[in-house]
This record gives structure tokens, C-alpha cells and sequence, in this order.
């Protein structure tokens, strides 16, 4: 399947390249890994470009639940980790209604508690007993995601699956085993998705012409990628 691209998978590198929400040059990570490539979702923020996100974080979610394999189970609530997770779970359970007929709520944390009013951290529908899915934009150590797992759980949330924009398939915290592996040894296996992966970003290039690009790419991948 790395092979080959789907449509709303090209569509979103080309969107997303056109707004430099997609870079290729040298950053430094949180992580502190530095990187050939750079996927910043938060300049995905027009209407089109939020609508092929959507579409394409909808379509990943549709075919999730009925893949063959562990496939995602049937859940309740889109979870938008603050802030970049927020429009997104919006916009993406607004699309499961309109093109699917698949009716989920959402919520999204704050990242500062509130201490009057409706007090807590949670906003949106509640998740407490509820089946969760988390929406989030790219991982790379899994740091970020463990955050938001663990800020589901404490809501009383289950987390049944993680969606991401982009899986950068990289080696987990520990460097041996990928962080998607690690991330699925806490909800289950096969239960993190992602709309691209770093893989699919190797094959676009390839298919452009853009080899200098490429050459960079593969030396990370051969640094920090997953090894298996
Ligand atoms: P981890 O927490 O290490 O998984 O890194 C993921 C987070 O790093 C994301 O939620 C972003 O805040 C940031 N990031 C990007 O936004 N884009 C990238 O291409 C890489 C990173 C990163 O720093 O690893």
C-alpha cells in the first residue's frame, strides 16, 4: 500500500505544501531529533485546506472501522488534544455526519484548568464512560499523545483509537521500538491510524523529482525511522 497514494492523501500534501504547513529544509524537534521535514498543522487553517483535512481524517476514520484487521471499534466522541486538536475533531465530526451518517460528539481539553464556572479541563460533550477517539496532528515520540491518553482517562474517557494527520514513523522514546508500537501497547493493537505516513512523504518526493529532498529523507528514516 506504500506504493501507491490515494487521492485525499495527495491532495492534503499538495494543500498542505502550498501553505508551508509542510516543509522540507532543517528543524530541530521537540524531541530534539533534527529533521529533514517539518509538518506544521496549525497553517491548515482555510476553508479548503480544512476541508480536505476533514475529508481526510473522516475517510481514515470510516475505513478504520470496517478494515478487516483490528478494525476501530464503534465510539462515541472525537477528542481534539488543545489547541491544534481542536478545530480539527470540529470539522471531522461535522464531515462523519454530512458524508457518512456517522454521529459522534466532541470535546477538547483547555490547557489552563478554570477554577469557577463549570470548573475542569474538558469542554464539548462529556467523555466520562465514554468510547474516545483522539485526533491529534503528527507524532513523533509520542510525547504529545501520551498527554492527551492521559488527560481522556482521567475524564473517565476510554480511548479506543488514535487518528493523526501524520504518523512520522519514528523510534519511540526508548529508541528501539516505534512509538507506534508503544502507543498501541496502552489502547490496543492497530488502534493508532494516520491519514499519511512518513513513508507516503518518500513516495510523493520520489514521484516529483525532488531527490536532493529525498536523499535527506532516507537518512533520517535510516537514523530515527522504525526498524521492523
Ligand atoms: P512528540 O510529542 O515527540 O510525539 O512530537 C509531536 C509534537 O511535536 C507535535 O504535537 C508538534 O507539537 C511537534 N511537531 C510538529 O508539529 N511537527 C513535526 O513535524 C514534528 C514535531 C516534533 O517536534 O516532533
Amino acid at each position: 500500500s506504500s506504493a501507491t497514494l490515494k487521492p485525499y492523501q495527495i491532495d492534503l500534501i499538495e494543500k498542505a505544501m502550498s501553505v508551508d504547513a509542510l516543509k522540507f529544509g532543517s528543524f530541530t524537534l521537540k524531541s530534539g531529533r533534527i529533521s529533514p521535514y517539518f509538518f506544521n498543522a496549525g497553517l491548515l487553517s482555510t476553508g479548503p485546506i480544512l476541508a480536505t483535512l476533514s475529508n481526510a481524517y473522516a475517510a481514515t476514520i470510516i475505513s478504520a472501522l470496517s478494515s478487516p484487521t483490528n478494525p476501530l471499534p464503534k465510539f462515541d466522541v472525537l477528542f481534539g488534544p488543545a489547541y491544534k486538536g481542536i478545530p480539527f475533531a470540529s470539522t471531522t465530526s461535522l464531515v462523519l455526519h454530512t458524508q457518512y451518517q456517522v454521529d459522534v460528539g466532541f470535546a477538547y481539553d483547555r490547557k489552563e484548568a478554570k477554577d469557577h464556572g463549570e470548573g475542569g479541563k474538558m469542554v464539548g460533550v462529556p467523555v466520562q464512560g465514554k468510547k474516545v477517539v483522539i485526533l491529534d496532528d503528527v507524532m513523533t515520540s509520542g510525547k504529545a499523545v501520551r498527554g492527551a491518553i492521559d488527560t481522556v482517562l482521567q475524564a473517565g474517557g476510554e480511548v479506543v483509537g488514535v487518528i493523526q494527520a501524520l504518523d512520522r514513523e519514528e523510534v519511540g522514546q526508548d529508541g528501539s521500538s516505534s512509538t507506534v508500537q508503544e502507543i498501541e501497547g496502552l489502547i490496543g493493537e492497530g488502534r493508532v491510524k494516520s491519514i499519511l505516513k512518513m513513508r507516503d512523504l518518500l513516495v510523493w518526493l520520489e514521484r516529483n523529482g525532488m531527490t536532493k529532498e529525498l536523499e535527506s529523507m532516507w537518512e533520517y528514516w535510516n537514523r530515527y525511522g522504525l526498524k521492523s
